[in-house]
Order: C-alpha cells, then sequence, then structure tokens
C-alpha cells in the first residue's frame, strides 16, 4: 500500500475558488453523440426536484445532469494511481467521509486548530467529479494536486471503465435504507421550503421501494461496489455509516492505512486519530461557520444551505419515521435483492 506521507498544502480555497467563482448554472452542452443517446433514454421526473429530471440508463435512474457529467468523464476523466474516490448513495454519510478523507490526507499539511474543515464545507473540500464534468469545470479536478479526494453518486457500472481498471482506490459509504429515506425526506423538505408540491413522506417512501429515484434502486447501487469490493479488496473499502458511528477511531484508522496515509505509532500515541475524529464530528461540523452560512451549489439552478446536509447525524431516526409496517415492508424489498450476496442491511 501506497504511503503518501505529506500532502501538498492546498493554498485555501484553491482551487475550491475556481469552484465558489465558476458560473455555477452554466451547464455546458452535450456533445451531439450525447444528446442523441440521452434523447433515447426513459425518462421520469423525480419526486426529489434537485434530481429531476431523471432518466434510465444501465438500470439505473440518474439525474439528467449528473448523467451528462457521467458522458464526459467517461470520455475524458484521467483517472491517477493515486486518486482516492469517495461514493456513496446520497444522504448516506458523502458529507462527513468527505470531511475523514480530506482530514485524513491533509493533517500534516495544517495544523489542526486552522484546519480548512473549521471554515470550509466538506464539499468545497472535495469535489463531485461528475457535477463538475457536467457544469464544464473539469479542469478543476485537474488542478488538484496529487493525491486528489473527490466523490461521486454514480453507480459502479457507470463509472467510466478507466476508474476500475486503474489503482484508484474507491471508498464506498452506506447506510440503512430507512435512514437514507428518512434524511432525504427532510432534506427535500427544507429545499422546497415551503412550496405547495413538497411530497409526502409516503410518496418518497414509495419511490424509495420502488427504486424510482436519483441513483436507484439503492439496493443495486449498494451491491455494484459491494461486489467489486470483494473482488478487489485493496482497492475498494466498503464501509458502513451506522459502523462508523459505533467505532469512529477504529474506522479513522482503517481509512487512513486504506488510502495510503496510516497514522504512525506517534500519531497515535499523541491523539491525532482522536482530533481527526473530532474535526469531522457531526457537531463540529454543523456548528462551523463555513456550514453555518454557506450556500452549495450541488445542482443547477438550486441554491442548497450547507447548513441543509447536517441535521441529527444518528442512527435509526427511521424509528421515529416509519411504521412498523413500513419499515418491514422496505427491510424485506432490500433483504429480497441482496440476498445472496452475503450483505446483511
Ligand atoms: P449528500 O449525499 O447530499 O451529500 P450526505 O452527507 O450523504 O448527503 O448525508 C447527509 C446525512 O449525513 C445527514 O443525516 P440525517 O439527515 O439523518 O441527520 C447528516 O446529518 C449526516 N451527517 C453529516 N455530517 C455528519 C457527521 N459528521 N457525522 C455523522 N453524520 C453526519
Amino acid at each position: 500500500m501506497t504511503n503518501y506521507g505529506s500532502v501538498p498544502r492546498l493554498d485555501f480555497p484553491f482551487p475550491y475558488k475556481i469552484i465558489e467563482e465558476a458560473n455555477n448554472h452554466l451547464i455546458e452542452r452535450p456533445s451531439e453523440e450525447h444528446d442523441a443517446l440521452l434523447a433515447t433514454l426513459p425518462l421520469q421526473p423525480s419526486i426529489t426536484p434537485h434530481f429531476n429530471p431523471m432518466l434510465l440508463y444501465k438500470g439505473f435512474w440518474i439525474p439528467k445532469f449528473m448523467l451528462q457529467g457521467a458522458l464526459a468523464m467517461e470520455q475524458r476523466f484521467k483517472p491517477r494511481p493515486t486518486d482516492i474516490i469517495l461514493v456513496s448513495f446520497p444522504k448516506s454519510g458523502t458529507t462527513w467521509l468527505k470531511a475523514m478523507i480530506f482530514a485524513t490526507l491533509t493533517r500534516t499539511s495544517y495544523p489542526l486548530d486552522q484546519h480548512p474543515l473549521h471554515t470550509h464545507n466538506p464539499h468545497q473540500c472535495v469535489p463531485f467529479i461528475e457535477r463538475e464534468f457536467a457544469t464544464g469545470r473539469s479542469q478543476i479536478i485537474e488542478a488538484i494536486p496529487s493525491p486528489r479526494a473527490m466523490s461521486s453518486h454514480l453507480p459502479f457500472s457507470i463509472l467510466p471503465k478507466t476508474i476500475a481498471d486503474s489503482d484508484c482506490r474507491i471508498v464506498y459509504v452506506w447506510r440503512d435504507p430507512k435512514d437514507v429515506l428518512v434524511s432525504l425526506w427532510h432534506f427535500t423538505e427544507k429545499i422546497m421550503g415551503g412550496a405547495d408540491k413538497i411530497p409526502t413522506f409516503e410518496q418518497l417512501y414509495d419511490s424509495l421501494c420502488q427504486g424510482v429515484n436519483g441513483f436507484g434502486p439503492i439496493w443495486n447501487h449498494v451491491l455494484g461496489y459491494w461486489e467489486e469490493s470483494k473482488r478487489r479488496p485493496e482497492k475498494i473499502i466498503f464501509l458502513k455509516y451506522e459502523n462508523i458511528l459505533q467505532e469512529p477511531v477504529k474506522h479513522a484508522k482503517q481509512l487512513a492505512h486504506f488510502i495510503g496515509c496510516p497514522y504512525s505509532e506517534a500519531e497515535e500515541s499523541q491523539g491525532v486519530v482522536e482530533q481527526i475524529v473530532e474535526l469531522c464530528s457531526f457537531q463540529k461540523l454543523k456548528n462551523s461557520d463555513g456550514n453555518k452560512s454557506g450556500i452549495s451549489f450541488a445542482v443547477p439552478d438550486q441554491d442548497i444551505s450547507y447548513s441543509y446536509l447536517f441535521r441529527k447525524g444518528e442512527a435509526g431516526d427511521w424509528k421515529n419515521h416509519l411504521t412498523r409496517e413500513m419499515a418491514e415492508r422496505l427491510d424485506t424489498i432490500i433483504e429480497e435483492k441482496i440476498k445472496g450476496f452475503g450483505l446483511k442491511i
């Protein structure tokens, strides 16, 4: 396993400054070839407006503009052997894991009390590859010095093949789908902010059960990475949100080792692992200046406050939202789909 040692200090907010200053609402025209392909795909409005509309591609409902990005990535993304790509189904712990990866990589680049995570949202530190390609700003991805930390919500079968064939490391995080649903529901409520057409919780629940929601079906998303992590465990680590919550220090060490910058004995005895865990903790991130006031641009034409990404940060909140029947039905659907693959919810 590569050990990167010290990672170059990023002159913050470079290259993220480029992101902040770029015209967020300008989507690069898809190439004619992509246009033609997109026009042939089944289209479905998304119940959650930030993923609207969705196209069915390789068995997954992908938000159209993210699919434009994915197709551009397929043609132009050049993986580097030292790349670290965080992948998740939305609302599974992306923001947290972005913070963990970034803090781990840059722990010697900044004094921890002046770390950029005190003032920046993790999404400003670790960009979404398909979004940058979709919005015509792939130069941001190229400008990040190695080892790059980036992220994606794309299913494994839609990631460019060059990634699967490369030495890049993939960190996949998944979460109990019932809590994913609850998190997505609250997020949707916030971004729709009192609009008349807010979907009901039951509608969102049905869409998840049917697999017709952004990047869904969730079970195939998870299974794609699970299978690949069994094939190539040295290149794909498969983490569960609930397990990280239970044992954050253990997982922080495992993550550091996997991404090529393990903690030294000296760091461990000085409590650096605990400090990184604390820096990335829900309360710390939620209450940081950057997250209280910042506006994200996760999707075009929609301003999403960073604060929406920090709600409860707990496991099992679904018990406050789903009836027993609803929980059992969703569990049964997922269990049926993942049966035989050696994976448990
Ligand atoms: P995204 O896919 O839109 O980026 P993502 O970050 O994956 O969202 O998920 C948000 C969830 O992670 C929220 O869960 P909740 O609604 O159930 O509360 C959010 O609170 C939680 N979260 C964010 N940061 C942390 C953290 N540091 N520790 C634990 N959970 C966190």
